[in-house]
């Protein structure tokens, strides 16, 4: 065929493919292993440019690994309860179940047109129970191990979603979801004890060599370890002691008041009557406002003096106690010394309320500070203590030392560490999740703590349910009004019981659906353990960006609770993570519904066929960076494609040519550009430089277009050659014209099944050749050149050259001696 017309050949290679199951893991038992994967989507209906784009990143190398002999996995599933699916059923009554089985249906549809390599057989979906009753077999055993718990705490509401949200979802005081004010309300939740493994999550960070500096480091501070002391501050004329958490011990000399947080208990103990309007009305002022505002970054601080007063336990002298909005109840102690010399947000704070500032650390180097109310603002560097009593003198890491050593001894404080991150609370009021596995009985169980489904009873099925009756998005969670479900039997007394009426946190199943990949219908476990050994951790992973701090700090959690039950040998899920960068609209922003900018994959396969929007997208530039959408390039990738297509179809009459004398001349350049790009292309994708790799082709075909006819046996079976292997190269990035031309020029094999073929060293050589340096005759250095480098190029690479320089330093050129291929030399005088 002498036309590029995609259309009639991609669904072809799609089914033959499929039927030859050419991408089944497990295959090459004997072979080593790649595991590469690629977050799993919530099924939305549509696919968008950000899914093709993180799919192919994996899809690219998983081709290429296979090719390299790899036994290779790559799956795909879905991430199918959520929120969305629910609040689309309360605005139209469709069944989440109905609505997301058809969404799974037509973005499958789509992903199989982009002819991407996936191991379908082994396909999950979170919403069926032979998955979720997993989650709910790891609540159980968690809840066994302390890992798992039952608190009261204040918690994020949506006013919109009418659920509780996590905190990484509240996006300045908002939804991140739907915009709507987010409030606290105290609630009874379930929650993961994350900050059992907070350290060892941190220390983790250490050995993810190959994970983005930038997530890491987001982890580290979401995590965020602090080494401090606590200290206890007694409030005069009181038993009471208020206990302060400070990473700056050394500085408490310089304390001149200390702050509760608005909800600290001890605020209503120690107002004193006069101040106790004022008190009352900014402690409710503070509990109408969330969390996150009150303490966002930019929030101007604000506080009210109590009119009690603490003593420092070092000096014993008296400070003012205030509360401020800026203090945290459930950070440290919720306590604060302030100290406004050395910290900025007391600074503020001190200058707004005309508090003492008392400066108490000099810089070690450099000037010196002035006194403390000509201060211009905080210095918050260590230094050297001065106005310090004993410690005066003592730099800032000699005395947190002592200073906390001292509060130990006398019981009046300690070292401490202490993190930032908290516990998971994970209780959702939603339908459309895993039902959380307890009952609960009057009689067995008083004080509902909760009684655990027994293991052998599990899956505890979500109910069928008249959606529009119970998918209200009000008031109470959907299961507590399915009469039929949440009424059940006592697993302990048999007697009358209530079923938990929460469901989990999508991110829940999100923590482990990597290994249920390994054996997705394994029912002794969430997955086999021999399976694990062979496959885990997962070798690449790819996915956004936005997931650095909720979902990947989740899942390496879970894959530690995992190696404790016995199920995986690994401490980490993932050993190199790529995030990939945004598509943009044609208009530089990233392209959603809210700009009308998006461009629909369905109609680029549609125009141009999968291998150009395969090909567009991937040479668009680097997997990490951002790119702004071009319709032009588009065509631009169309047009390359075309005239691959057309060289092969040209050369159609050197198929089957072969020669075994030596090649020169037009061949041997012919044989050369091939296995030159072959080693390109190989050692780009493995750096994931997948642009570079497809800019190495084209300038490939530019050169085969170059050599014009082939006409001896040795320039025919060269370009037989050399198209074959077009063919190759093409494989990762546009497979289906790829295959199509591999058959075309004699493969019987489909090219998944093909060996990535080595290149021929020979024909590779560097295009450099030595020479050699010499100054008045005497070897001084060596140094490579491009080939075709003329006299004037070799010269001033070796006058370049610093062993060069210095041997003719302060000398005058006399001579200039050139021998082409061999050396150069400098006669000085
Ligand atoms: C006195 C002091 C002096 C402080 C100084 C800093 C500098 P990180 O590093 O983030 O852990 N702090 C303690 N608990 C707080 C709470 N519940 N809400 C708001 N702020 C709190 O920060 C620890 C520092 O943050 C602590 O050290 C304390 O201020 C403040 F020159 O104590 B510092
Ligand atoms: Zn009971």
């Amino acid at each position: 065929n002498e036309r590029y017309e995609p259309q009639t050949i991609e669904g072809k290679w799609q089914i033959r493919w499929e039927q030859e199951g050419v991408f089944r893991a497990g295959t090459r038992p004997g072979a080593p292993k790649k595991y590469i994967l690629e977050m799993l989507p919530y099924p939305s209906g549509k696919m968008h440019m950000g899914h093709v784009r993180n799919y192919l990143i994996g899809d690219v190398y998983a081709r290429y690994f296979r090719m390299k002999g790899y036994d290779v996995l790559h799956p795909m599933g879905w991430d199918a309860f959520g929120l969305p699916a629910e609040n689309a059923a309360i605005k139209d009554g469709v069944h989440p179940a109905v609505r997301t089985q058809e969404n799974i249906d037509s973005f499958k549809a789509e992903i199989r047109s982009l002819g991407y390599s996936y191991d379908w057989t082994r396909e999950v979906n979170t919403s069926q129970p032979e998955y979720y009753r997993w989650n709910q077999w790891f609540f159980i055993q968690m809840l066994g191990r302390g890992l798992v718990y039952r608190r009261f705490s204040k918690v994020n509401w949506c006013t919109g979603c009418l659920t509780v949200i996590a905190n990484e979802q509240v996006k300045e005081g908002v939804c991140e979801r739907c915009d709507s004010p987010v409030l606290d309300k105290e609630m009874p939740e379930w929650a993961f004890r994350i900050t059992k493994y907070s350290q060892a999550l941190l220390d983790g960070l250490d050995e993810l060599k190959e994970w983005p500096e930038r997530i890491t480091s987001m982890q580290r501070n979401w995590i965020g370890r602090s080494e401090g002391a606590e200290a206890d501050f007694t409030v005069k004329g009181s038993e009471e002691k208020i206990r302060v958490f400070t990473t700056r011990i050394d500085t408490i000399y310089g304390c001149t008041y200390v702050v509760l947080a608005p909800d600290h208990k001890l605020v209503a103990k120690v107002t004193t009557p006069e101040r106790r309007a004022e008190v009352d009305a900014f402690v409710a002022k503070m509990a109408a406002i969330s969390k996150t505002d009150r303490t966002a970054e930019g929030a101007t601080k604000e506080g009210v003096f109590t009119g009690a007063y603490a003593l420092n336990p070092f000096t014993g002298q008296p400070v003012p106690i205030w509360i401020a909005n800026f203090v945290l109840s459930d950070y440290g102690t919720g306590a604060v010394m302030s100290v406004p010399a050395h910290d900025a947000r007391d600074f503020e704070f001190a200058r707004k309320y005309s508090l003492p500032i008392q400066v108490v650390i000099q810089p070690a180097k450099g000037d010196k500070l002035p006194e403390g109310d000509k201060l211009e603002a905080a210095s918050t560097e260590y230094g050297v203590l001065v106005d310090s009593g004993e410690y005066t003198g003592l730099t800032s890491e000699e005395a947190r030392r002592k200073m906390a050593a001292k509060l130990e001894a006398e019981g009046r404080g300690k070292f401490t560490i202490t993190y930032r991150q908290k516990d998971w609370g994970f209780s959702r009021q939603r339908y459309w999740g895993t039902p959380i596995p307890i009952v609960y009985c009057e009689k067995c169980d008083p004080e509902r703590r909760g009684i655990p489904v027994p293991v052998d009873q599990l899956p505890v099925r979500l109910p069928e349910i008249d959606t529009q009756a119970v998918l209200t998005g009000k008031g109470e969670p959907p299961l507590a009004k399915v009469a039929s479900w949440v009424n059940t039997t006592c697993p302990k007394c048999g007697g009358p019981a209530r079923r938990e009426a929460e469901t989990m946190d999508t991110f829940v199943d999100s923590c482990w659906y990597f290994a249920r990949y390994l054996s997705p219908h394994y029912d002794a476990a969430p997955f086999d353990p021999a399976e694990a050994k062979r496959w885990l951790p997962v070798d690449v992973y790819v996915g956004g960006p936005e997931h650095a701090v909720m979902h990947l700090l989740y899942f390496r959690f879970w894959t530690r609770v995992m190696k404790e039950l016995g199920l995986s040998p690994v401490d980490e899920p993932v050993t190199r993570l790529v995030t990939q960068g945004i598509v943009n609209g044609p208009d530089g922003r990233k392209m959603s519904k809210r700009w009308g900018n998006s461009v629909a994959p369905a109609s680029i396969v549609r125009k141009y066929g999968a291998d150009t929007a395969r090909t567009y997208v991937l040479f668009a530039g680097p997997p990490e960076r951002d790119f702004d959408w071009s319709d032009a390039q588009v065509e631009g990738a169309f047009r390359f494609l075309k005239r691959v297509w057309t060289l092969a179809a040209t050369h159609e009459g050197v198929v089957g040519s072969t020669h075994s004398g030596t090649y020169e001349g037009k061949a041997l350049e012919i044989r050369r550009a091939a296995h030159k790009t072959l080693k390109r292309v190989g050692e780009a994708i493995e750096r994931l430089s997948f642009n570079t790799a497809i800019a190495g082709v084209m300038e490939y075909i530019n050169v085969l277009y170059g050599v014009g006819t082939v006409e001896t046996p040795a320039e025919k079976a060269a370009m037989a050659e050399a198209i074959r292997l077009l063919a190759v190269m093409l494989t990762p990035f546009a497979p289906h014209i790829a295959d199509e031309l591999a058959e075309a020029y004699g493969s019987k094999v489909l090219l998944v099944n093909q060996e990535w073929p080595a290149f021929d060293p020979a024909l590779v050589v560097d295009d450099e050749i030595p020479y050699a340096v010499q100054v008045n005759g005497k070897l001084r250095a060596e140094i490579k050149v491009p080939v075709d480098a003329d006299e004037a190029a070799v010269r001033a690479a070796a006058e370049a050259d610093e062993r060069v320089k210095a041997a003719m330093a302060g000398k005058t050129l006399r001579k200039f001696v050139f021998v082409p291929k061999r050396l150069v030399n400098f006669v000085v005088g």
